[in-house]
């Protein structure tokens, strides 16, 4: 694959850990865009991304991956079709916290339905050893739509993790395109 098409996006409800994600694995200082957050109803934390968040990682193969992280805020929706132009593949993370965690799933398996049908995502579920969904109920969903998804537990605040889930997909978008 050539260099410039390595584009992937990290997206997800807000607090699942895309801008942390991208963070745990830059290469560079990321560029971040997080602003005091003043929906403290979606979720109690003191920031949010606003714009987008950006970062770079050399995989050991050589391959430079570019990598976005899309904001969770649903008023910030008008964003995700812009940063989205010419990504080849998504890291949907989650938060397993949430009751609403499976429906939060849905709604990018519906906003992002393409990349899912094209076997162009994974799934990164965070705080599993909190809330009551387990990760069965997370692959039975996907099921019901009739998707064969990754499903991982992960914390994205640990490197190995995160490289975990680009591995994953990278296996993902190569064994589609070979099909
Ligand atoms: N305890 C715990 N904390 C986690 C885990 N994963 C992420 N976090 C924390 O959860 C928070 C996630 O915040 P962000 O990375 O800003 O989330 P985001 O998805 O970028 O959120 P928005 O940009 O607001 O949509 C950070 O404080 C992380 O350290 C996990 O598995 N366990
Ligand atoms: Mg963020």
């Amino acid at each position: 694959m050539p260099a410039q098409e390595l584009k992937l996006l990290f997206a997800g409800p807000m607090g699942a850990g895309k801008t942390t994600a991208i963070r745990t694995i830059s290469d560079i200082v990321p560029v971040s865009t997080e602003a005091a957050n003043i929906d403290r109803a979606q979720h109690g934390k003191a920031e949010t991304t606003v714009g987008l968040d950006y970062g770079e990682t050399l995989l050991d193969g050589g391959e430079r991956l570019r990598l976005y992280g899309l904001p969770g805020q649903t008023r910030f929706e008008f964003m995700w079709k812009i940063v989205m132009k010419g990504a080849l593949g998504m890291i949907l993370l989650l938060d397993n916290s949430r009751d609403d965690a499976v429906a939060q799933m849905e709604i990018y398996l519906d906003a992002f339905e393409e990349l899912a049908r094209n076997s162009s995502m994974v799934i990164g579920v965070g705080r599993c050893s909190e809330g009551s969904t387990r990760i069965h109920d997370y692959t039975q969903a996907l099921q019901t739509r009739g998707l064969c998804l990754p499903v991982f537990a992960v914390d994205v605040r640990k490197r190995d993790d995160v490289l975990l889930l680009l591995e994953a997909l990278l296996q993902q978008i190569e064994a589609y395109e070979t099909i």
